[in-house]
């Protein structure tokens, strides 16, 4: 198989939702797994601008951008796991190019203009969060949120701090730097889900607390490097992340809202899982992306706006097929396997 195709395939089995549907049959269990493709309801790719499809809400003009089509290869970035090569992307910056002004809440969001999903779907892209190091702990303001969300109007900055969330959404710090580097917000909860809450897959402990990169639930992230190519053009980014930090990695991120079951996960690894009827009023049917700072300190390193940001790339949102087509179809299945068994 040819890399493009293979990796084509590769993003449709990832793409793809794996039902595990067990039939008993007389004496025995018959274990299936079956995949099944969601139709496709919205995907961007990013390798043109297509700012023009986006709403972009910025909370502290100025501060924070949203750059469609950005040519991450020219910071380094190798080319997303389902980018055949191609190094275009979106680039979130939050609280910079403000001198000495201190500014808090501040972010952006963006959201596909007019979008209004119903049912159940998946949402997922490829993650890339980048900071200015040294890579171990970060360097001067480099812990910001990246991350995404369900459930928006779109015509507001879901960012923490702002008081007007209409969203539920999640996000991850890329250094760690956070004692809640891992993170949920709601309508109802806009100051952010506490380890309590027991939303977070890690648990409820505060020490370490569920939300923060030192927890041994999160051991799987970190130990990266930066790309040579980046390091090069900044020979700051020295070290590795810490462990438990997502930065500097593509990560695979997927939020699943089946019912009123919001789940968050990075790479696999469940993070976080909100119930939506008691999450508050949502605003709307969009899907948003945003990037914000969690304090009013804007960093001080000139190189800041070249490599503090999130990157996101080949956004994609599909159905998930309700759980009766799902029975439907495997229950094809079987009978396909039967009269295949009795030939
Ligand atoms: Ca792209
Ligand atoms: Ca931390």
């Amino acid at each position: 198989m040819i890399a493009t195709a293979k990796r084509q395939y590769q993003f449709a089995m990832k793409a793809t939702y794996l039902a595990q549907i067990k039939l008993v049959l007389g004496a025995s269990v018959v274990a299936w797994a079956l995949p099944l493709s969601g139709q496709t309801l919205f995907s961007d790719n990013f390798d043109t601008d297509t700012s023009a499809s986006w709403s972009v809400n910025v909370l502290g003009v100025g501060l924070s951008d949203a750059t469609f089509a950005f040519d991450y290869g020219a910071v380094g970035i190798p080319s997303a796991p389902n980018s055949s090569g191609t190094t275009l992307g979106l680039r979130l910056r939050a609280n910079q190019f403000g001198g000495a002004s201190a500014v808090f809440p501040s972010g952006v969001s963006v959201s596909p203009t007019g979008q209004n999903l119903t049912g159940d779907y998946r949402l997922q892209f490829d993650l890339w969060l980048n900071y200015n190091g040294p890579l171990n702990g970060g360097g001067s303001g480099s812990t910001q949120i990246t991350g995404a969300g369900i459930g928006t109007a779109g015509a507001s900055p879901q960012i923490a701090g702002q008081g007007a969330i209409d969203s539920i959404f999640f996000g991850a710090s890329g250094d760690g730097g956070s004692s809640v580097d891992y993170r949920a917000y709601s309508p109802a909860v806009t100051s952010g889900y506490n380890a309590a809450s027991g939303v977070f897959a890690a648990g409820t402990g505060t020490s370490p607390d569920a939300r923060n990169n030192t927890h041994p639930y999160y051991a799987g992230f970190g130990g990266a490097s930066a790309p040579a190519a980046q390091a090069t053009l900044f020979p700051q980014q020295t070290g590795a992340t810490a462990t438990g930090a997502a930065g500097f990695a593509w990560r695979n991120v997927v939020i699943d809202k089946l019912g009123n079951t919001v789940q968050f996960s990075i790479d696999g690894l469940p993070i976080a899982t909100v119930d939506a009827a008691a999450a508050g009023t949502l605003g709307g049917g969009a899907i948003l992306l945003n990037q914000f700072d969690i304090n009013a300190t804007i960093s001080s390193d000139p190189n800041s706006p070249d490599l503090l940001f999130g990157l996101v790339d080949n956004v994609q949102v599909s159905v998930i097929p309700e759980p009766s087509v799902l029975a439907l179809a495997g229950l094809g299945a079987l009978v396909l396997l039967a009269i295949r068994r009795r030939r």
